[in-house]
């Protein structure tokens, strides 16, 4: 448990994925890239049937997690249920390492690509010539680098172009950068309560600390009802004031109208995923009309609690914000989503164990399907009326 704590969450890795057929030499690859004996090899085609996940160390790029897929040209029934698997995981890649053989069809690997150029997925070709063949010339339009993963060192090269890709995309994403600058003065309003885990902070606490130290702000920490003594010790109102949602009015109502004021589920809301489209999904909720469905989902199933905040905080919220009798669906885990063509909004957690890019591919295919989305830290923002005043 220590050890979990102390390593880096999942969802702030870099995913890294591997592709392509059966026996293409991609568990050799993930083993090599991560140095560890993960995924089963063998030369039988259809070895690797799940997911297989190694969060590592790729320096300097920090962790990342590489994930070693099943073959994509297994069309048994049970096969295609793992290529759906497979290609499940394009939804959280930041990158994809696609692995050929010489004597593959050329068809076949060209139509595979496809998906990844469609997806914008950034793509590493590599022919794996398994000690035998002589590079074939294949050019898909990609990066392609052909190596012989059994020759020592050749899985450098490939590590030097992932990190080359990977350094060549965006800045990873700051969470307070657009809000702060050097030497501000930041107050962070965190209320410990009961539901808080004992001994720590939780997540997003933790992330928003951490991201204001880099961004050298002077952080002041305090449960609420410390939080007037704290202003007056202050020479000068902070710069900025963050707060925990959940008692967003009693500090609104402390505090004088000109200090700039956040929360922490909104700049969470921001960092995971496009937060102008989370708003203008809450804006939805002004326009739900008696029956109207409303699709609730967590990415983790989970406990239930007495006051669980998909099953009951939420739906009680929107029935007593739009007055109206409204069908609520709740999902949760990685279950397939229900039928859409009747739902009238979409409301998702704060997605805390997955990826930025897993949450932009689930706003892309809400939005390809008309259907607004939010998330649950913005919707009761807009509920609780504070998206007015709050600066994101
Ligand atoms: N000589 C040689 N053999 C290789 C190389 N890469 C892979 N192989 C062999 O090819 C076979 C398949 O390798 P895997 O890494 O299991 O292939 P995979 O793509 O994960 O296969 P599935 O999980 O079945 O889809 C194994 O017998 C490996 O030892 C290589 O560079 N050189
Ligand atoms: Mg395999």
């Amino acid at each position: 448990m220590i050890n979990e704590l102390n390593q880096t969450p999942k969802a702030l890795r870099k995913h890294i994925g591997i592709f392509g057929s059966a026996n293409a030499g991609k568990s050799t690859l993930a083993n090599l890239i991560s140095g560890q004996e993960v995924s089963l090899v063998s030369s039988v085609a259809g070895t690797t049937t799940d997911p297989v996940f190694k969060p590592m160390e790729l320096l300097p790029i920090g962790p990342v997690v590489i994930i070693d897929t099943a073959g994509l040209d297994d069309n048994t029934e049970l096969g295609n249920l793992r290529t759906d698997k497979t290609l499940k995981q394009l939804d959280s890649c930041d990158m994809a390492l696609y692995v050929f053989t010489p004597d593959e069809d050329e068809e076949k690997v060209k139509k595979n690509l496809s998906i990844f150029k469609e997806r914008k997925i950034p793509v590493i070709v590599i022919e794996n010539l398994k000690g035998k063949s002589s590079p074939s010339g294949k050019n898909f339009g990609f990066k392609t680098i052909s190596a012989d993963l059994s020759v020592e060192n050749s899985v450098d090269i490939v590590k030097n172009s992932i990190i080359t890709a990977l350094s060549g995309e965006d800045e990873e994403k700051s969470i307070t950068a657009d809000l702060v600058k050097a030497g501000d003065t930041v107050l962070l309003v965190m209320p410990q309560d009961s539901a808080a885990p004992k001994g720590r902070l939780i997540m997003p606490q933790v992330q928003v600390t951490r991201d204001l130290l880099d961004n050298g702000c002077i952080i002041i920490s305090v449960t609420t009802d410390k939080l007037s003594d704290a202003l007056s010790e202050l020479k000068n109102p902070p710069d900025l004031v963050i707060t925990d949602s959940q008692v967003f009015g009693k500090v609104n109502s402390i505090l004088s109208k000109e200090i700039r004021l956040t929360s922490f589920s909104m700049l969470m809301a921001k960092n995971k995923g496009d937060i102008d489209e989370f708003v203008k999904g809450a804006s939805a909720i002004r326009n739900l009309s008696d029956g109207d469905k409303v699709l609730i989902i967590e990415n983790c199933a989970h406990h239930v609690m007495k006051d669980d905040i998909a099953r009951i905080k939420i739906p009680m919220m929107l029935k007593k914000f739009t007055g109206k009798e409204l069908e609520i669906v709740n999902i949760s885990g990685q279950n397939a989503y229900p039928d859409l063509s009747d739902v009238s909004l979409v409301i998702h957690c704060g997605g805390c164990m997955i990826n930025r890019k897993t949450m932009l591919s689930k706003q892309k295919y809400f939005k390809e399907n008309n259907i607004p989305m939010t998330n649950f830290g913005v919707a009761l923002a807009m509920m609780n009326g504070i998206l007015e005043r709050v600066v994101y």
